[in-house]
């Protein structure tokens, strides 16, 4: 197949899940075309099929907003045209879907038949998508898309209670490269970072409000007031002054590191005894995936698709938003012994193994079959 992929180059979630599926299909041998306005971040190799293609925008003193939407639709129709691509998935529904479909009827015109799968995300409904600024052209869009996936049950379900969609909505989970984040702890800088052996939280995110980064901090001072630990802060964001302004206050900053945004996060992960996401919402929460896969046990809270990747008392815990309290016993009473941390470890590693891209991928290939099948039959 001749796949499209249109998707945030960025760091986040939905970058990321786009071009790891873009990348296993290049290896499954199916040709795909990214189409972003950078190139994403994890398209870090040369592959022979897989290739990339820049939206630029052009600039006009006229153009207070330049027409992105336009310029990407564009993209789509002349990538889709020297391509011959068979598919387009755009992940991400604003603006993504809108431009999809008015690609798709530019193509319409010249008799070529392209079907778009969209893929919800999360706060493209959540947050973004509920706003009155977006929704009739969200609908429309989600509406004329040949297929829909959303990446939990409970996002389908606020996409249904949000939208008067009239398709069938696939739930088709987020994934892991087990491979690359089942990797052995760096004794090295375990060391550097808990000379003393002290108990290792993580948290790593874009540091927006909607993950309440705050309530990490506070849920670490209460953790190590208990038992000897230190915080390893992943990422960058708007949030980072005031997540280093809360540990001046609380007096705890030589115990907590903030790393800024990495790369090989999978290395850092690997050294973490727990992993806390204290999230106001997250339809999925890839991050606490990733931890997952990599044995590290997470605390979250118990908003949007969390619980169904966090499972509540086995590979982790789940609590109510903003309750910093629980949030600190929950984390205690699985950090204070050995045995309790070894046994969430383990647990955290098998569920995350389920979420393998190996078996999600190719739920991926089956569906684009389907819907490439499908508008061939209704063409
Ligand atoms: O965080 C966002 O605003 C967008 C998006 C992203 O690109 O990181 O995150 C969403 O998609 C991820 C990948 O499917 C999910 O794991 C995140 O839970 C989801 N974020 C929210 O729902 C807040």
């Amino acid at each position: 197949m001749n796949i499209g992929i249109v998707c945030y180059p960025t760091y986040g979630g939905s970058g990321v899940v786009a071009t790891e599926l873009g990348k296993a299909m290049g290896a499954k041998g199916h040709e795909v075309h990214f189409i972003s306005y950078d190139q994403p971040a994890r398209f870090d190799y040369f592959n022979e099929k897989l290739f990339y293609h820049e939206v630029g925008v052009t600039e006009y003193p006229l153009f207070k907003y330049p027409p992105y939407e336009i310029a990407l639709a564009s993209k789509i129709v002349d990538t889709a045209k020297s391509a011959k691509l068979d598919i387009l998935h755009v992940h991400y529904a604003i603006p993504h879907a809108a431009a999809a479909v008015m690609a798709k009827y530019v193509l319409k015109e010249s008799n070529f038949n392209l079907p778009v799968i969209t893929t919800l995300h999360g706060t493209d409904i959540t947050l973004v998508g509920r706003d009155a600024t977006y929704g009739p052209v969200i609908t429309y869009s989600l509406n004329q898309s040949d297929g829909i996936t959303a990446v939990s049950n409970n996002l389908k379900q606020d996409t249904l209670e949000l939208f008067p969609i009239h398709r069938e909505i696939r739930v088709i989970p987020n994934f892991v490269d087990m491979e690359r984040f089942s990797k052995k702890p760096r004794e090295h800088f375990k060391m550097a970072i808990a000379p003393q052996g002290e108990r290792i939280i993580v948290h790593t995110s874009n540091f927006r409000k909607v993950k309440r980064v705050q309530d990490v901090i506070k849920v670490f001072s209460k953790i190590q007031k208990r038992i000897p630990s230190k915080l390893l802060l992943i990422g960058d964001g708007p949030e980072r002054i005031n997540m280093e302004r809360i540990c001046r206050e609380m007096d705890i900053c030589d115990k907590v590191t903030f790393l800024g945004k990495q790369d090989a996060v999978e290395e850092l992960l690997s050294i973490g005894d727990l992993f806390l996401m204290p999230s106001e919402t997250e339809s999925f929460g890839l991050a606490a995936l990733e931890a997952m896969a990599c044995q590290v046990p997470v605390v979250s809270s118990n908003t949007g698709g969390l619980p169904e990747v966090n499972m509540d008392g086995i590979t982790g815990f789940t609590c109510p938003v903003g309750d910093i309290d629980l949030m600190a016993e929950r984390s205690l009473e699985i950090i204070s012994n050995d045995d309790t941390l070894r046994r969430f470890k383990s647990a955290a590693l098998q569920h995350a193994m389920t979420y393998d891209i190996n078996a999600i991928s190719p739920v991926y290939e089956d569906y684009y079959r389907e819907i490439i099948q499908q508008t061939k039959v209704t063409a």
